[in-house]
């Protein structure tokens, strides 16, 4: 049977009253932005977009304190330009962007809040390795027509829909609101997004674990046992083998999660505790952790839900535990034992 587009998709939602119409402008203003990102990033060499934003003598550097990639920058301009005018939002946040930027009174004013990663896994770009768009949304709260950076900080719980576009051999948008994880493949001859695994489901078993490796020593003592516990394979603890994989793109590695299970993990570390970990809360852990547990999965900072950690800032980072059940509480009863003084 042929595949239904991610319009009809989204008009099957809205009529079964799933989702309203605001929410389904949304999704495809910004799945549209996400098809200009993946024809951007296609050209590779070719577009004169690769490399570091900014000048040798002045390089452009973000509110995280990273250099920013040319396309880091035309991304995150995409998704602003496609998302101002549509009426759908009251502000929005991005991780190139120290404050959230509330929609111009010059346009209409809608109920949404939008947060995203404009182009996570930028320092691939150079090396043609799959980079994402990761994108959450929330409510603005009630009243509220000119949102601050504060009305931003609600919990993951508070998510209305979440997604993320890879774009990889193929360009994927993986995408929840609430019920259930559905991933769809750009059809480049069409210009649509085809609905091509509906309802994804994380194996809650795994072999695959995904970490950078080369931290190993900056790790507190839990993280130190499980990861050894693994590469002890069938000999050890665990009584199987694990195998390894890390993109060092934080999309390729959920999506490959998502399709055939495994799990992701971005610790604490001593080089990173001052910063709270790696990763960021907002626009990057609790729209992947959305989508994971909408899946099957499950998300934890290593000592609680994710979706349950209440934000205290914008750009706050947390370290992350994501991906198939069962590894995830294992990994998660190293840290409780440790904690319990065992
Ligand atoms: P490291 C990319 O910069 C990112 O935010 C995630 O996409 C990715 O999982 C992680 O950082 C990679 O971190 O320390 O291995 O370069």
């Amino acid at each position: 049977m042929k595949p239904i587009s991610l319009t009809r998709f989204l008009i099957q939602e809205q009529h079964a009253g799933h989702i309203n119409a605001d929410l389904r402008l949304l999704i495809e203003v910004v799945a549209r932005a996400c098809k200009t990102i993946s024809n951007a990033v296609g050209k590779g060499a070719l577009g004169s977009v690769l490399g570091e934003a900014g000048t040798p003598e002045s390089a452009s550097v973000n509110i995280q304190g990273e250099a920013q990639k040319k396309l880091d920058v035309l991304s995150n301009e995409i998704l602003l330009e496609a998302n101002e005018w549509g009426g759908h939002l009251a502000g929005l946040a991005s991780e190139e962007m120290e404050h959230s930027h509330p929609i111009p009174n010059a346009y209409p004013k809608g109920n949404y809040l939008l947060l995203f990663d404009p182009l996570d896994g930028s320092s691939n770009i150079d090396v043609n390795i799959s980079v994402g768009t990761i994108f959450s949304v929330l409510r603005c709260p009630d009243g509220i027509t000119e949102p601050g950076d504060e009305h931003f900080l609600q919990p993951g719980t508070a998510q209305v829909c979440a997604g993320y576009t890879t774009y990889g051999p193929s360009t994927m948008l993986v995408l929840t609101v609430g019920r259930g994880t559905h991933a769809f493949t750009l059809d480049r001859e069409q210009g649509s997004f085809m609905l091509t695994t509906r309802d994804l489901q994380i194996p809650v078993e795994t072999k695959e674990f995904a970490i950078n490796m080369s931290n190993q020593r900056h790790w507190e003592a839990p993280m130190q046992r499980y990861i050894a516990d693994l590469l002890a394979g069938k000999d050890g603890p665990r009584g199987k083998d694990f195998n390894m994989r890390w993109v060092a793109s934080m999309v390729a590695d959920v999506h490959r999660i998502l399709t055939r299970g495994g799990i992701f993990i971005y610790p604490l570390d001593a080089k990173m505790r001052d910063k709270g970990g790696k990763l960021r809360l907002m626009y990057e852990a609790n729209p992947m952790s959305f989508l994971v547990e909408q899946a099957g999965g499950a998300a934890s900072t290593g000592r609680g839900r994710m979706l349950d950690v209440v934000p205290t800032g914008l750009h706050q980072r947390v370290p992350v535990f994501i991906g198939s059940k069962n590894e995830v509480n294992a990994a998660l009863r190293y840290h409780a034992e440790f904690d319990a003084g065992k």
